[in-house]
């Protein structure tokens, strides 16, 4: 929509080692890359993989939520659980607009999606059972989001950055909200106090695999530093996000489900840190090779929510044309 047609600008060039380094140069000097820039093809690539993915798990993420909709437990918390999900998808849209400015088309990248061959986030492949897993999401999935998205709004391609500022801004309201549904289950009754905890205990682990693979199995990690579109790798932000949690977990008086944390001195260069317990990589490879619980459903949903609203795309594109045609008579 934007800029179609710059991958091939890329490619159609040689890279000479001038160019790399003159490019390495602006990146180190902290410079923004913007859209008409010139850029290696392999930044940009990596840029729409990783914004394409971002993007999809903003809208794949809207269905765990939605569930809960109908059956929030009053109208306040309806309210605003439906913008929460709501605010979820103008992230994705936000997303998708940022990843066209590299020349690749939302209907491209949404057509992935809908053929399974597109990544999202593992997380969103977990049923919500309870209504303690709308807090434990508000307060995890969307504490990790955080965690992971601030130092994006540093990110080297400026359209990502600016999309993820303010994007950053209502993932911190949606953690505020979801850490409130806890706290006030974890005040209340012992069956609520226990539908808090069983929701911290499932929802838990897949939250730490959200930061991705360890540094060392992560492919891209060591290169996407060196262009700053990462800041920190996938291990340090688990870290600092377990830091983060754990003391707030002591002040809801919930257990986390890991028998081997513990507080330890020597982490952080020295500064002190939780140790943690072994992360299933089995679970995570198998959830990313679509083998997730809730795997088939969120794409079954995502191709019928394309199906049905075909006629809403088809009445703006109707409603676009008529405008432009009343403009071009009236000029
Ligand atoms: N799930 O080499 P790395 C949200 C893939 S938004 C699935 O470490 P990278 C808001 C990775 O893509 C949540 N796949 O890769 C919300 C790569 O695959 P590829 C999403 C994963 O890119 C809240 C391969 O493994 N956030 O929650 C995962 O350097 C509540 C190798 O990994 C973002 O997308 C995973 N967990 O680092 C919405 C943030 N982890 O392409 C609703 C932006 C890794 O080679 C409700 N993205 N993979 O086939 C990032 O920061 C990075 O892309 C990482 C992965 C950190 C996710």
């Amino acid at each position: 929509m934007y800029s179609q047609g710059l991958l091939k600008q890329d490619t159609a060039a040689v890279e000479s080692e001038e160019f790399l380094a003159a490019f390495q140069d602006r990146i180190d000097a902290e410079e923004k890359i913007e859209p008409n820039d010139r850029m290696p093809a392999a930044y940009r690539k990596t840029l729409v993989r990783q914004i394409g993915q971002h993007a999809h798990s903003e809208i794949v993420g809207m269905l765990p939520e939605g569930n809960w909709i109908t059956r929030a437990p009053t109208l306040k918390r309806k309210a605003a659980l439906l913008a929460k999900v709501q605010d979820e998808g103008g992230h994705g849209l936000y997303l998708y607009a940022a990843a066209e400015t590299l020349g690749v088309s939302r209907e491209k990248m949404t057509g992935e999606l809908l053929a399974g061959t597109a990544k999202y986030s593992s997380i969103f492949n977990y049923p919500t059972l309870s209504w303690a897993d709308i807090g434990a999401i508000g307060w995890l999935v969307d504490g990790a989001a955080i965690m992971n998205q601030i130092p994006l709004c540093r990110c080297s391609y400026g359209p990502y950055a600016r999309a993820m500022i303010r994007i950053c801004r209502e993932e911190s309201f949606h953690q505020r909200q979801g850490f409130e549904i806890m706290t006030r289950l974890s005040q209340g009754s012992s069956e609520q106090k226990s539908m808090a905890q069983d929701a911290l205990d499932r929802w838990w682990w897949p939250s730490l695999m959200m930061f991705g693979p360890h540094d060392a199995a992560s492919r891209h990690s060591e290169q996407s530093m060196k262009w700053k579109i990462k800041r920190f790798t996938n291990d340090s932000l688990r870290q600092k996000f377990i830091d983060a949690i754990v003391p707030q977990a002591e002040y809801l008086q919930l257990k986390i489900p890991d028998p081997e944390l513990k507080w330890d001195p020597e982490r952080n260069d020295g500064a002190g840190g939780y140790a943690h317990g072994p992360i299933d990589w089995d679970e995570f490879r198998r959830v990313l090779k679509g083998q997730g619980p809730m795997a088939r459903e969120r794409l079954r949903a995502r191709r019928e929510a394309w199906e049905t609203g075909a006629w809403v795309r088809e009445a703006a594109l109707a409603h676009a044309d008529k405008r432009d045609r009343q403009r071009a008579q009236v000029a």
